[in-house]
């Protein structure tokens, strides 16, 4: 297996490690303790949504094995757990009266990393919206940003005393798009009119919580988290060019412009034309509300071509199994992009990490592929903070194999190998070299 070798001397006394999952894709129990139904069960149930036909009823079970699961994170020897709270398992209709055992296991679980030294990173909206709130307009109607305000200001109240950061959204741009103008994520919409509508309603609302539960006295740190790739021309044209410009103002600016300088590109709003959304007098300054962090997800890079031509499987570079090109250095580029632009406050790589076809061999899966995607990522991080973008900590997605929404259980990212018949864990290789790597950080950090 490699040894990190010297990657750790890149990384600051204090830079947080962690690793990240999110509710509807580990803890199961979707029947359990008073959990209402969320839009990602009713489009499981779909025939044909889902590419192996599954659902996220029992997961990863984690909703009954947290303990050995935060023994296992421990394991890892990380500074920090990334998780996200169900809304359907706390407000089972999205608004009104709380659900206490649902609650309870928020608490228990923040509870159990605060034991064992984890800084426990909570995301409010990992996708999870209550069916009951779908059925009436769900994130297209403006009511939906009251019930999602409400909702945070009650996890804030209940956890915001003992949790690292909040996290309102968790990539507003896969629910706007995937799910309400491709229609391959749920809830399963095909417009761009609502998409467009959804992106607004999304940021409004991370905004106005902010304000919330800053009112009410929040503590701990608050921000979003984005999905961002590094945007490049398929070819040398002139059109490819312009397309990356579109391309970069519907994708990236739409957010990164609305949040840091409370406007959305003209670009954007020029190729939207009648399909612009509705904003409302002030909107915008909502949006901009100033955050504590940003969170960032990394995956791959994309590849602008005007006549969407551009095909990854022949690109020359390598592939993981989600088909996504492999390209450390486009993290350090958006990174570099996005300090140029604005003033960032303190930015957090908030996923990263990758699917490949794992085997177990021997109760071992031996992911060299894996271990050189995280390597060379960590260490595009460190260029990029080498040029001063004010990264402050890292976390790989994902901590264990989960349902990996439209793509079902196939999918594997986890450095933690999970078998779905028993339920039981087991770290690959990746984990084990993170969990070395980060041991070496932490141990340069107390010296
Ligand atoms: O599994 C997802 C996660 O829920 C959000 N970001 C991308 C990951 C991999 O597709």
């Amino acid at each position: 297996m490699p040894s990190p070798n010297d990657l750790h001397l890149r990384f600051p006394p204090g830079f947080r490690w962690g690793v990240a999952t999110s509710a509807f894709q580990i803890e199961g129990a979707a029947f359990e303790d008073g959990r209402g139904e969320s839009i990602w069960d009713r489009f499981c149930h779909q025939p044909g949504a889902i590419a192996d036909g599954s659902h996220g009823d029992v997961a990863c079970d984690h909703y009954h094995r947290w303990e050995s699961d935060l023994d296992l994170i421990a394991s890892l020897g990380v500074t920090s757990y990334r998780f996200s709270v169900s809304w359907p398992r706390v407000l089972p209709t999205g608004s009104g009266a709380w659900n206490p055992k649902g609650m309870a296991f928020y608490e228990r679980l923040v509870d159990g990393l605060l034991a064992r030294g984890i800084e426990p990173c909570l995301t409010l909206n990992h996708w999870d919206l209550p069916q009951a709130l779908q059925e009436r307009g769900g994130w297209a109607a403006r009511d939906t940003m009251h019930r999602f305000v409400d909702y945070a200001r009650g996890v804030q109240r209940h956890l915001g005393d003992r949790v690292r950061m909040i996290t309102t959204h968790n990539e507003p741009w896969v629910i706007a798009i995937l799910g309400h103008e491709f229609g391959t994520f749920a809830p399963g919409i095909k417009s761009r009119k609502t998409a467009y509508q959804v992106a607004h309603h999304l940021l409004v609302s991370h905004g106005l919580a902010l304000e919330a539960m800053r009112a009410d006295g929040a503590k701990a740190p608050l921000g979003i988290v984005l999905n961002l790739a590094h945007t490049e021309p398929a070819t040398s044209s002139a059109a490819d060019a312009a397309r990356v410009e579109l391309d970069e103002a519907m994708g990236r600016r739409w957010y990164t412009d609305a949040l840091f300088k409370g406007r959305y590109p003209q670009l954007a709003l020029d190729e939207l034309g009648a399909d612009a959304p509705r904003v409302e007098a002030g909107d915008m300054a909502h949006i901009a509300t100033p955050m504590d962090y940003l969170g960032i997800n990394y995956y791959s890079r994309h590849v602008a071509s005007a006549d969407n031509s551009f095909d990854a499987k022949k690109s020359g570079l390598p592939l993981t199994a989600m088909g996504w090109e492999i390209y450390p250095r486009g993290l350090t580029g958006v990174l570099t992009t996005l300090h140029h632009e604005y003033e960032l406050p303190p930015v957090y790589i908030t996923e990263n990490g990758a699917a490949f076809d794992d085997h177990m061999d021997g109760g071992k899966v031996h992911d060299a592929d894996r271990i050189d995607y995280l390597r060379g990522h960590i260490g595009a991080v460190a260029d990029a903070m080498e040029r001063g973008v004010p990264v402050a900590g890292y976390m790989v997605w994902s901590l264990m194999d989960n349902f990996e929404w439209a793509s079902g259980y196939a999918k594997r990212f986890g450095i933690v190998h999970v078998d779905y018949a028993t339920q039981q864990r087991a770290p690959k290789d990746s984990g084990l070299w993170y969990r070395d790597l980060v041991r070496a950080c932490r141990e340069r950090s107390s010296t």
